[in-house]
């Protein structure tokens, strides 16, 4: 491009859990690249996302959400969130905004009327670590769908007040409102620099890494309480023999087949059970569900072939924790 240098460099998503990062970084690249869902702790491992526009490109680093860690796996999810924010250039820090504002529907705030906006202690704790690292930091106040605009203004106002923040960007990551603006902001705050990647890569994530991640995410859209935390999916064979895709097949055409067969590991008895469901319903409801967007990110027809396997405490276990793919 002639005239203005380009910017490049690298920014994490941070914050608490089930804030919106991973939605945030699918509507950023366009791709579902992470896995979502409504229960907190979804995501396990850094997750790069690419974003190349002209004036520059930025690699965000989508992280599992900070929350007080008991227990092996929450620890190395912490790590993977503690570590990606020291490497970055950029911080962005999210919050969600009914929960700072204490109008949230699933969580009822303690000690204040709900619409006075606070800096909870969970968010404090987050800030306090990043605000060490002494890099440029945004706020962005993500779900403003499910707010009364007036009371935006307090909370940025509350916010700034007690952090040096770059910028604060209020979005809505579902509707995609303020994500473009982010985006232009990000990249004015990053050093002027040619791209790190190539301008058509969008992840480092492999697509059998892909596919077990779509698998564990039917696992908690299906299942409830603890299963969620406990389970964890491995693709044992991805065979792409039979996946030929002639030249002029559409984009939204499926053809080919690729054959897969994963493992969903739990950690006891009981959840198998519950995981495989009465005459293996449940089971056949995660594949159906799983088999589609596989589908669509492959652009093959999916043979999909799920068991489920337990790996007692694998969650507890450093040797096992490294098994399914947490290293
Ligand atoms: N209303 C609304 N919901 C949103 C928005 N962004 C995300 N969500 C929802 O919030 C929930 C959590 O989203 P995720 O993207 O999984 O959140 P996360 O911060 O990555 O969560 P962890 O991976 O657990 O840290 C999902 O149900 C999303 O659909 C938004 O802008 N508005
Ligand atoms: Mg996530």
């Amino acid at each position: 491009m002639a005239g203005a240098q380009r910017r490049s460099g690298f920014a994490a998503l941070i914050g608490r859990p089930n804030v919106g990062k991973s939605t945030l970084l699918n509507r950023l690249t366009g791709e579902k690249l992470a896995i979502v869902s409504p229960k907190p702790q979804t995501t396990r491992n850094r997750i790069l996302g690419v974003v190349t526009r002209q004036q520059g490109q930025v690699a965000f680093l989508d992280t599992p959400g900070i929350h007080r860690a008991r227990g092996q796996l929450n620890r190395y999810m912490l790590e993977v969130a503690l570590q990606a924010a020291a490497e970055v250039d950029l911080l962005v820090f999210m919050i969600e905004a009914a929960d700072a504002l204490g109008t949230s529907e699933r969580k009822a705030p303690r000690g204040r009327p709900p619409g006075r906006p606070a800096v909870t202690l969970g968010n404090r704790f987050i800030l306090e670590r990043l605000h060490q690292l002494g890099k440029p930091t945004f706020l962005v106040i993500n779900k403003i769908d499910q707010i009364e605009r007036r009371l935006l203004l307090p909370l940025i106002e509350l916010y700034r007040s007690e952090f040096p923040f770059a910028e604060v960007v209020p979005i809505s990551a579902r509707s995609g409102e303020g994500v473009e603006e982010l985006l232009g902001s990000v990249l004015q705050h990053l050093p002027e620099a040619e791209p790190m990647f190539a301008e058509d890569m969008l992840t480092d994530q492999a697509e059998r890494q892909l596919v077990a991640e779509y698998v564990r995410e039917q696992v908690l859209a299906h299942c409830r309480e603890e299963i969620p935390y406990s389970a964890a999916v491995v693709v044992d064979v991805f065979d792409e023999s039979e996946r030929a895709r002639p030249p002029d097949t559409p984009p939204d055409r499926l053809s080919g087949l690729v054959r897969i067969e994963a493992s969903i590991f739990v950690e006891r008895e009981s959840q198998k059970a519950i995981v495989i469901g009465k005459k293996g319903q449940m089971l056949k409801r995660i594949g159906t569900d799983a088999r589609k967007s596989i589908e669509r990110l492959l652009g093959a027809h999916v043979y999909l072939s799920l068991r489920v396997r337990v790996e007692p405490g694998w969650s507890e276990r450093p040797e096992a924790l490294r098994k399914l793919g947490y290293r």
